[in-house]
């Protein structure tokens, strides 16, 4: 899978998705990221790629040609005109379901912002997608883009060792991961749960199963209404939820 980033911050890109899990994808040629300097295309001497906006008020706006030519230079390379993400706290909310279906592109432009934000007339014309990572404003979108990625890369098959993609399928399912326990078996005098030094699967399994439950109730409650549920599932919910109004 090939990322295409646009914006006025290439070193940040570059410097950010390089290292770790997606650094060692990109080695094994499992994806690509492709930093583009916005700056490049200013078309003039100066470097200059922003302007005072029209009709008044604070701070600058990033200019439609040089936008506009940094885009036309990825699709000239690519050869088709890709999905092209604009980063912004006015867009859709990024979620799991929204990362898989980015994971099916070949190709992917996401275009960061700066300054108070880009001609409307340029994002009308390349952008397909608007998203953002969450109800908070952050300086651009150079940041937004590397969660993005982040999270779209783990997806492509072959970044995360087998056994280990498996462990986003709980997301999926919308439950919470079960705590997780190593060596030593006591740690300033707080022992692991017994069950699991017990070597009987099935009932790690049970055990593992009820604590992905009771997290979610406790932290996530609105993903309980997504999940799939089973009917020992939904006993062990009432159950603990007994439990908890015998207590008040
Ligand atoms: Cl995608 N961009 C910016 N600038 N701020 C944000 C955001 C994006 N998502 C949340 N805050």
């Amino acid at each position: 899978m090939n990322f295409h980033v646009l914006t006025l911050f290439p070193e940040m890109i570059t410097q950010g998705v390089g290292t770790s899990i997606t650094g060692r994808a990109m080695d094994k040629g499992l994806i690509s990221v492709n930093a583009i300097d916005i700056r490049d295309f200013s078309g003039n001497k100066h470097g200059q790629v922003d302007d005072y906006p029209y009709g008044g008020g604070a701070g600058m706006v990033m200019q439609p040609g040089p936008v506009y030519r940094s885009y036309e230079s990825v699709v000239e390379k690519i050869g088709h005109k890709p999905r092209v993400v604009y980063m912004t706290p006015q867009g859709k909310v990024f979620n799991q379901k929204m990362a898989e279906e980015f994971a099916k592109e070949e190709d992917l432009v996401f275009l960061c912002g700066h300054y108070e934000g880009i001609d409307e007339r340029v994002l009308d014309m390349i952008v397909t997608d608007h998203v953002s990572i969450g109800d908070y404003v952050l300086t651009g979108g150079e940041l937004p883009s590397m969660v993005m990625i982040d999270c779209i890369s783990r997806l492509v098959p072959g970044v995360l060792h087998n056994d280990v993609s498996a462990e986003f399928e709980s997301f999926q399912d919308n439950l919470l991961e079960y705590p997780q326990y190593t060596r030593p078996a006591e740690f300033k005098g707080v022992k692991v749960p017994d069950i699991l030094l017990s070597g009987d699967h099935a009932k790690v399994d049970c055990w593992r199963r009820e604590q992905s439950l009771k997290r979610t109730l406790e932290r996530r409650p609105d993903l309980l209404e997504e999940a799939m549920l089973n009917q020992e599932d939904l006993k062990y919910l009432k159950k603990i939820k007994l439990d908890s109004n015998k207590e008040k």
